[in-house]
Formats: structure tokens, sequence, C-alpha cells
């Protein structure tokens, strides 16, 4: 946690930007795995509510009366049973004072504060929910029901959060460091362990105890795959094969729930290919072609197009595509190599502030999203870069059999694309390089003191050492 100030001066912030009316975030309650009391663990607190009110106890919602500048912590003190079982823990009321708020409430008195606030007309502010449980509780406080809650939910505190949670201060950026230090650790420790004849999910099991190990827990399901045309593939009982390449993409949560995301693709036996150092390649210039271009003032959108013209301009000098690059990348026959964006906000979030909506968070009234345009309707983040954000570097060259086989039978893009060579690269797979950029004053760096091994010749030292 931060200290007491950190909390108190956010909210009075949200207050500010807010306006006027009742803002209700609600914390994550406990969520059942396959019985009631057999829960997934560690819990995680809803993020926003980790912002404003830092307490990690399920159970809890923050209210902020923004007219009668009232804060209000409410949550059921626990009883004998749960401290038999779990140990004993704060107070309600103590658990407001350490940040700050003055006033508590058990969860009962939520009704009649939001009945009052209705009865008066006043605006209740409150984000779009994405747990079923709390879909249920504003129906049962607000009478919305829960198919209506995404459009009920307030524009103002979604775009007052979004302004505050996109700049990171020094105490994130510290807490970033931190999850790098981690995120360092577990994709250290794919590399060290990775051979043939180990299953990826012995590999990827290792990897997620080293999150658990010295932070919170992985800051998403630990991506380990030989198949790494699969954006998301999950780590499978199939063993490690020399001669193939393996995709990491993983991050850890420090105790405070900020996070780290960094992918690496490596071989399998620890020695690169000529035919994978070729693609490889590529992908590290574009990966570092980001740090070249990031800075405020910078749309986002625009780095990752500049990334697309470089795929695009390297696949036709191996022969996998061919034509005007610009005209390709307008048609969008880029993304037969790179169908998704160059990256996306980081922060408490892996995907930061996404529940709040991703058009609120990486586009504005500027920047618009595609959403016609297969992979550009991926871009995650595309507005313009401000001192201060966090967003990912994640560029990367895949060939997937299903969509070589689509586009060739649709004739897509096949003014631009070589079907006929990319027959020979279905059993490729893919690569991903990602590390997580810091917005500065005049440019950009890398969060990590150290950086995960990228460049083949350090990544094939540190795996034969
Ligand atoms: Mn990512």
């Amino acid at each position: 946690m931060f200290s007491k100030k950190t909390y108190i001066n956010r909210r009075a912030e949200l207050k500010k930007l807010v306006k006027s009316g009742v803002i209700i975030l609600f914390g994550n309650n406990e969520s059942a795995v396959n019985s009631p009391a057999n829960n997934y663990s560690p819990f995680r607190q809803d993020s926003s509510f980790l912002y404003y009110f830092g307490q990690q106890r399920d159970g809890l919602v923050g209210v902020i009366d923004i007219d009668e500048n009232k804060e209000m912590l409410i949550g059921d003190d626990i009883d004998i049973e749960d401290i038999v079982w779990f140990g004993g823990v704060d107070t309600v009321r103590e658990l407001g004072e350490q940040v700050g708020v003055a006033n508590s409430a058990p969860m009962a008195e939520l009704k009649s504060i939001c009945d009052k606030a209705q009865k008066a007309q006043r605006k209740i502010h409150f984000l779009p929910p994405y747990r079923s449980d709390i879909k249920i509780q504003i129906s049962d406080l607000l009478g919305i029901h829960p198919n209506k809650q995404k459009e009920a939910a307030s524009l103002e505190l979604i775009h007052a959060i979004v302004k505050m949670r996109s700049t990171k201060t020094a105490e994130e950026i510290e807490e970033l460091e931190r999850a790098a230090v981690i995120g360092y650790k577990m994709h250290t420790t794919a590399m060290r362990l990775t051979k043939p004849g180990l299953t990826e999910k012995f590999v990827a099991g290792n990897v997620d105890g080293v999150a658990n190990s010295y932070g919170a827990m992985v800051s998403f399901p630990t991506i380990f795959s030989q198949h790494g045309e699969i954006m998301h593939g999950n780590p499978s009982m199939a063993e490690l094969q020399a001669g193939r390449l393996v995709l990491c993409d993983c991050g850890g949560e420090t105790l405070n729930h900020y996070c780290s995301d960094n992918t690496r693709t490596f071989p399998v036996n620890g020695k690169f290919t000529q035919r994978q150092l070729d693609i490889y390649n590529v992908v590290v210039e574009c990966h570092d072609a980001a740090l070249q271009l990031a800075k405020p003032g910078m749309k986002y959108a625009d780095v990752h197009f500049a990334v697309c013209r470089i795929i695009f301009d390297r696949m036709k000098e191996l022969g996998l595509a061919k034509g005007n690059t610009d005209a390709a990348v307008t048609a969008g026959a880029h993304a037969m190599f790179l169908p998704h964006g160059l990256g996306h906000m980081m922060g408490m979030d892996v995907h930061d502030m996404e529940a709040l909506g991703q058009i609120y968070v990486g586009f504005d009234e500027e920047t618009r999203p595609n959403l016609e345009q297969f992979g550009t309707n991926a871009l995650r983040m595309g507005r313009r870069l401000q001192e201060g954000f966090v967003v990912t570097d994640e560029p990367g060259i895949y060939f997937i059999p299903a969509l070589i086989d689509e586009w060739r039978e649709k004739k897509h893009c096949a003014e631009f694309l070589n079907f006929d060579k990319l027959e020979t690269y279905k059993d490729f797979g893919g690569i991903r390089i990602e590390d997580d950029l810091l917005i500065t004053k005049d440019g950009c760096r890398f969060i990590g003191k150290e950086l995960i091994p990228y460049h083949p010749k350090d990544i094939e030292a540190f795996m034969n050492a």
C-alpha cells in the first residue's frame, strides 16, 4: 500500500474531475472455483477500487459523495467463524482510517445510501461491472438490469479514472520496476529450464511459481507454447522438441498489484536456425524501432503502422510478400504476419483499465479505432502518448496455417502476398518480443534495469551458459 496521503490526494483529484454526484466503487468479492468456499487464490482486488481505496480485503465498497464531501468505506466486519478459519483482520473502520477515509458502515447501509441519492435525483456514478456478483448487486441497489449496466455506467467517472490512471507517478513507476524484476526472474527461469523432452506445462508451472514466490500472482495466464502462432497459446502437455521455437509471454504482479508483461521467443535447444533468424531479426528490428519512435505527442497508432511497414518490407525481401508497402498496409495485408496491435497500456491491470472500455483507454476524439479491418481492429492503443504513460512494445510475426488457407481461398490481399511461399512457412510457428515502455519527457525507455535477453547471441549465450 502507498501512504495514506496518496489515496487522499487521488480521491480529491477524482472529486474535482467528476464534479458532482455520488461515486460508488465496488471492490471484488471472493470468486468460487468449483464450490462455494474453494476460491481462486490469491484474492484479486478490483484495480480502480485499489487505486482509490488501497485495501485488498474482499467485500468492500467505496463511496464518495462529492457534493457533501463525504467518503465512506462500506463492508461487514468478519465474525468469529472467519477468525477461526482465516485469522483476524482489521475492522472496516480501521481499514478506512488507514487510507484516510473517515466514515465506515456495514454493507446493509449501501442500499439506503443509494435509495436516498436516487430519491433526490442525484447522479450515482459507477463503472461498467465485469463480474456477475457485482452486476446482481448493482441490480439490487439501483434497479438496473445487468444487460443495461454497461451503458448506464458513468462516462464522467470512466474518463476521470482513465485520465488519472494513465499517467503513472514516480511511486507507481517504482512499483512497475519491481514488477519488472519479477518478470525478469520468470523469463530467465523459462530460458534456463527449457530443454528438449520437458513438457510446456512443466516449464510454465515453474514460471508461475516464480511469480507467486516474489509477488502476488501472475498478471495474466502464462502463455508458453511451441505454437507461437497462436496469440494466446496455453501451455500443453506437448514435449519440447529440438529445432522448434517456444514463445513465452508472461508477467508478474507486485504485492501492490502493479504488472509486468514481457514476451520472449527462443529455440528449445538453445540455438537458432538461419531460417528462424531471418524472421526473428525482423521482430528485433521492429521492437527496437518502437523505442526510437515513441515519445510524447506521437500517436501510438503511427508507431504501430511504422512497424507494420518494416514487417512488410522485410517480408518482401524474403519473398513472402510483394507490391507497394504503403498500399499493402492500407489494405491490411500486413495482418497476415501481425494480426494484433503493437501494444496496450499497462499498469495495475496488464491491459490497463480494459474493464473501463478499451475505446476510452486507447482512443480519444482525435484517434478513433478502426473496427472494420482485420488486424487493425485488434489495436488496443492508438492515441497520442504522454509523459508517464506505460505501453507495451510487442511486435510479432506469425505464420497461421488457417489464416493462410482462408486468405488464399478468398484471394484476400492476393496482390500483396506470395501464397506459394507462405505455404512453406506453415510449420514455422510465431515470434513475438515484448517489453514495457515508459514514456519520458522527450522519448521513452524500457521498464526494468536489466532487460531479459532478446538479441539472438544473448539468448544463445544465456541458454548455453
Ligand atoms: Mn502484452
